[in-house]
Order: structure tokens, then sequence, then C-alpha cells
């Protein structure tokens, strides 16, 4: 059933590090191997020995409106027709930076990168410059990207590895990198206290979305506000997973908590790869050329992705696909909830909008520490039943479950009886 993947792998390993080249799509967490796709249309994926899975990962976060949505391809193709890159500016970047600009008020300039890591590690560079401070308060298993400052203490793929910190960033770089508690102030307040004046930024998900999915407490938000008002350090959200995701705008436009530089990247792509980062014009003037605060890109701002991007957000501007996609989740984790009760196992459902992730856990999930707690033993093995039954979660405990666009109400029917079945089978 999976002859062609696994011969595809066996190859793979020889020429790529785990033979991919990402590690949380490895499988190793739940003692897979990785399945090679061949095709991706709407809610479905499918792999190279013709099997057909409903996908709820989206690409970790991408495709809201699903794979292939043919507005994003006919737009896609159009434009390539043009060519794929200018080493120039184009009328694109210049629409997508508008409509990010309109959408997310606390941005009122804006710079393309090519991905979301890019966004973060330039806008530490950019806090840093701007404040004349070195340190950065990040958070225990929110990720941001695999830039050294971040590799401490980081959500999705290390968090799944059990790796603290990445050998190969220098001590003295690390050092940099302060470590506080998600939905804490009082962990950030510490740090402030002993560091103040070396505080250049706080950055934080503001909807943790790397070690599973976390909310986060309105006064957690509000408060890291405070704090980086009252001591000149910035507020950096990385909304590269709930940019455009949840409503049209950033996460900041539902919790009414105004960050200083905001990262985005995924949804703004429509697909393609991308990444973004702005702020006031005061903070963002000193980037180069304006500034001297250098970053630069070869593909950055590339037609494709950026018309990929106005196509994906305008389709978005339509209130009644998040209408949709809130229903659709509530629909299927409320069905969920129901099944694990009928089951009488421990669980917990994190979910926001078009986002959730099932945690095999006695205790409710607000923090790094709830988080784990989970049952990751457990996950594999209702991972590897679901999976046979054809629905497709992230291949990690640690990571986000994310509907789309392309969603039926027949996937949900479906989605729920392959949960019933792989509970039977692991109990
Ligand atoms: N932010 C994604 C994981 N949560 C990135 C996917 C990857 O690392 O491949």
């Amino acid at each position: 059933m999976f002859d062609k993947s696994g011969q595809l792998f066996a190859e793979a390993i020889n020429y790529m590090p785990g033979g991919v080249n990402s590690p949380v799509r490895a499988f190793k967490a739940v003692g897979m191997d990785p399945i090679f796709i061949k095709k991706a249309q709407g809610a479905k994926l499918y792999d190279v020995d013709d099997n057909e899975y409903i996908d709820f990962i989206g690409s970790f976060g991408p495709l809201i409106l699903g794979h292939s949505h043919p507005d994003v391809i006919n737009t896609i193709t159009d434009v390539a027709q043009d060519g794929t890159s200018y080493g120039a500016p184009n009328i694109y970047e210049l629409e997508l930076a508008k409509l990010i600009c309109e959408a997310i008020p606390s941005i009122e300039k804006v710079r393309m990168v090519n991905s979301g890591t890019e966004a973060t590690m330039s806008a530490i560079r950019l806090a840093r410059a701007y404040t004349g401070r070195n340190k950065i308060v990040k958070f225990a298993g929110c990720y941001h990207g695999h830039a050294d400052s971040f590799l401490i203490k980081a959500g999705s793929g290390l968090l799944t590895a059990g790796i603290p910190a990445s050998p190969g960033v220098p001590a003295n770089h690390a050092e940099h990198t302060l470590i506080a508690e998600f939905n804490d102030l009082s962990s950030v307040e510490k740090l402030f206290k002993e560091q103040r004046a070396e505080i250049a930024a706080v950055i934080v998900e503001p909807v943790a979305a790397n070690m599973g999915l976390v909310l986060p407490e309105l006064e957690f938000l509000q408060g890291l506000r405070k704090i980086t008002e009252l001591t000149g350090a910035l507020l950096i959200f990385d909304e590269v997973i709930t940019g455009f995701r949840l409503k049209y705008g950033g996460f900041q436009n539902i919790c009414g908590v105004s960050p200083d530089l905001t990262t985005l990247g995924k949804i703004i792509g429509g697909g393609l790869p991308v990444g973004a980062y702005g702020g006031s014009r005061e903070i963002m003037n000193l980037i180069a050329p304006e500034g001297e605060v250098y970053q630069a890109g070869t593909l950055s701002g590339n037609p494709l992705a950026m018309a990929a991007g106005i196509t994906t957000l305008k389709l978005l501007q339509d209130p009644d696909i998040y209408d949709r996609l809130e229903v659709l989740t509530y629909l299927l984790t409320n069905r969920l909830k129901n099944v694990f009760e009928e089951k009488d196992l421990y669980y917990e459902i994190n979910t926001l909008g078009s986002m959730f992730t099932i945690f095999f856990t006695e205790q409710t999930v607000t923090s790094y520490n709830d988080v784990m707690t989970s049952d990751t033993a457990k996950y594999a093995a209702f991972y590897q039943e679901l999976f046979k039954n054809g629905v497709y979660f992230p291949p990690a405990q640690f990571e986000t479950c994310f509907v789309s666009g392309a969603h039926e109400l027949a996937d949900i029917d479906k989605t729920v009886n392959a949960v019933q079945k792989a509970l039977e089978k692991i109990l």
C-alpha cells in the first residue's frame, strides 16, 4: 500500500538528511516513514501509491482555501507567462504590501521576504537596532523559525525531537535569548526586573501554534504590551501562522493588542514561499536602503508569490469564509469531543477558529508545562490508525491542525468515523 513511497524514501535518505527537506515531515515522532505526495486538490492529498487522505495540515498553514484553488492556480499560471523573478520592483509586491497595511493597522510599512524564518530573524535585527539593546525574550514552546536566536526551548520540530537547544548556535549568541513561560506574565516581569536595560524585544506567537495549539489569555498579551511600553522594548507578534488565519488581518485585530512589529508568512503567499515583517514607519524606515539595518533577498517580492498572495487575500475578503471555517471546525471538534467522551479516554481539544489540536492529557492545556503532560506515545498510536483510515493530521503532537475552505461536511463525517475507528484500535 506504500510501496512507491517506501522505495522513494529509501533512495531519498541517501541524498537528503533524513530523506526530507524539513524535519517535521519526517514522521519519526509517530513511528512511520514519510509518504511522497503526488497531487493535492481541495481538502485532499494523494500519494504516489494512489492513497487518498483528508488533509488537516494544509502545508502547515498556508492553504486556507484548500489545495490548488482554481483562482490561485490561474493567477500563478498567468503571472508565470511574464517571468518568475525580475530582481527589480514589480506591481504585485506593491499591491500585496498595500493589502497587508490596510488589513493590519499596526503595519504602516512592510518588507517582503521568502519565509517566516527570514521575517522573524530580520524583525529581531531591526528591534536590536532600534533599541540599541541585544537581548530578546521568547517563550518556551513557541517557534519562530530556525534562526540562531530562536533555537532554544523552541516548539515545532525541536520540541518533537526533544532538542532543547540546537548544536551550532554559539554560546555567546544564545545568551542573548531569554526564555519566559507562555501565559505567565510573572516570568516575563522577572526577566525585565533583572535585565530591563538589555532587552530589545519580546517576541511571541499571540496564539501559540507550534507546541500544539495553546490559546493566550487576553491579560497575558495586554501585559506584554504594558511591560514593553514601560521599558522601551519592542513587542513583536509572530503572526506567521495566525496572520489571515482567524479573520482578515492578524490575531491582533481580534485581541486588540497592537504590537510594534509583526511577522507574517504562509497564507500571504497563497502556498508559495513567502514571509514579511512590518511595523510603524518610524521603525521600518531603519531598514536599508532607507536606513542602515541591512536585509536583502534575490527572490524577495517575486511576482509569483506576491500574485498568489494577492489572489488569496482578495478571496479572504469575503467574511463568509471565516464564518464557514469556524462552523466546520466547531462541528468537527465538538463531534470529536463526543467520541472521546464515549470512549472514556483522557484528552483535551484546544481549538480556535479553523485551528485545533488534540492532546492526550488529563488536564487543560494553557501552558508549555501542560503541553508536556501530553502522552506522545498515545498520539503516535492514534496517528497511525487515523492515517490508515485516510486522515492526515500533523505527524507530531506539537503541531496544529488546520481546516480549510475546501473541507466539506462529508470530510467532517469521514474524519469523525476515522477517529472513532482509531480510538477503538488503540484502547
Ligand atoms: N511552522 C511550521 C511548523 N509548525 C513549519 C513547518 C516546517 O518546519 O516544515
